[in-house]
């Protein structure tokens, strides 16, 4: 089995040996973050892990194995995977207590639930996985082919690698970001699904380290101040509407989303922002503000007063991540949202599982009967593509379409006319 202190470089208690001699907390902080390109295989059948360790060892990422929840959390406190492949009947216990367990560890990584019994019993507990806050990846049936594992795991361990995260776990003080100047606004394309064109840009944050290159928000909201995270958002929406101008100029005029707690939207003072420093084009199209589906159910009433005051600036809002927050209909007819943002827990797998399917329908006619537009995020599969597509859903975002980019990524993708024939060509 695999060795995980020599995978480490020994010094566990401590974050590994691969650190610059840092501050201690940002050392240990480390161990908790996920390890790029790495993989944990549990299941009590020895012949089981055998087959999965091989057809991920053959993309060439790392993969130990173990046969009990008991040694897979010793494991994890010193080194956690970016996937675990994770089966139902364990040696001392099962899925589900694993599942409490990575959810009380905060796991960040994929879980890929591997197993022979029927699929009403895999779906459930799928779903305990999801309503913990995991990142559940479509459950898959044994027997499971070589090639199906090495695909799932090419897919989620190259995901890690393309974003280039110089250095997954690293903790990055926010405020020393913000001060250097460190913090860059990379973009999504939403693509219009029915017109298959640009539909508009999601403004995601990321720290362009000096020592650890690009490093995701997971890593740097965490410790974050509120009155840090107040500064971000500032950023943010200056940033956005700083780089609308060269978009412009190359003949887009995209509407930029921009991620936003109710925190910041009541204490950040946005309207005088975009006064101030909206871009003077008659055809700026203003700012779309996402807000997650959890804190719209619990902070309606106190968003009310500034979302109006802001949408008289050209300030649209989204529900972020919708399905997952169980809304109440009450709640959601209190105010006027334009989008909502299908959970990527339900378009992940909307071709394959009845299910997903059903739940996005629902909620495309749902969002389409209060005049508003659905958006699909987490788009990874042609297949979910084109179901969406049939569906009636306005946009998708997601890997499958394109990743974040950096804005001298992004004016090249957007005139590159290779674009829209190749990525959209689905439903014709
Ligand atoms: O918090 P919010 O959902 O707004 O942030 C979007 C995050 O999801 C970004 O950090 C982005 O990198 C990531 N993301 C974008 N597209 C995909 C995708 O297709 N699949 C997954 N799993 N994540 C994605
Ligand atoms: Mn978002």
């Amino acid at each position: 089995m695999f060795n995980v202190a020599k995978w480490t470089g020994g010094a566990l208690s401590e974050g590994g040996g691969y650190a610059a001699p840092m501050a201690r907390r940002q050392m240990r902080a480390k161990v908790s973050g996920l390890r790029p390109n790495s993989c944990f295989v549990v299941d009590d059948d020895q012949a089981v892990r055998r087959v999965i360790v091989n057809a991920v060892e053959g993309t060439g990422a790392v993969c130990a194995e173990v046969a009990s929840a008991g040694e897979l959390f010793k494991m994890l406190a010193a080194f956690v995977p970016s996937l675990i492949f994770l089966d139902i009947s364990l040696e001392d216990s099962d899925a589900i207590e694993v599942i409490r367990g990575l959810a009380t560890r905060k796991y960040g990584g994929a879980i890929q639930l591997i197993s022979g019994r029927g699929e009403r019993i895999v779906s459930s507990i799928h779903a305990v996985g999801v309503r913990h806050g995991l990142n559940m990846l479509p459950p898959l049936m044994k027997p499971c082919s070589i090639k199906i594992v090495r695909e799932i795991a090419t897919a989620q361990l190259k995901k890690v690698d393309k974003e280039n995260i110089g250095a997954a776990g690293v903790v990055i003080d926010l405020d020393v970001a913000l001060q250097k100047n460190w913090v860059e606004v990379w973009y999504q394309p939403k693509i219009d699904l029915q017109r298959k064109h640009l539909a508009g840009l999601e403004a995601l944050a990321r720290v362009k380290h000096p020592d650890y290159g690009i490093v995701l928000p997971s890593e740097f909201l965490v410790h974050a101040t509120r009155s840090c995270l107040r500064r971000l958002t500032e950023h943010m929406i200056l940033s956005a509407m700083q780089q609308w101008r060269p978009m412009k100029q190359i003949g887009f005029a995209p509407k930029v989303a921009i991620n936003i707690s109710v925190d910041c939207l009541v204490n950040v003072p946005i309207a005088k922002l975009i006064r101030d420093h909206r871009p003077t084009d008659v055809n700026w199209p203003g700012v779309i503000f996402e807000l997650t589906e959890d804190q719209v159910i619990r902070e309606i009433d106190a968003i009310q007063d500034v979302a109006a005051q802001l949408m008289i600036y050209d300030v649209a809002f989204s529900v972020d991540d919708f399905g997952a927050g169980y809304s109440s209909f009450q709640r959601l007819k209190q105010f006027a949202f334009t989008e909502f943002k299908l959970a990527g827990s339900f378009v992940q797998g909307c071709s394959t599982n009845e299910q997903n399917a059903a739940i996005c329908r629902s909620i495309i006619d749902l969002a389409h009967s209060f005049g508003a537009t659905v958006v699909a995020k987490c788009v990874e599969t042609p297949e979910d593509l084109l179901e969406l597509y049939k569906m009636n859903c306005d946009m998708g975002q997601g890997y499958l379409l394109s990743r974040p980019m950096p804005m001298n990524e992004l004016v090249p993708f957007l005139t590159s006319k290779a674009y829209p024939q190749r990525k959209l060509a689905f439903g014709d």
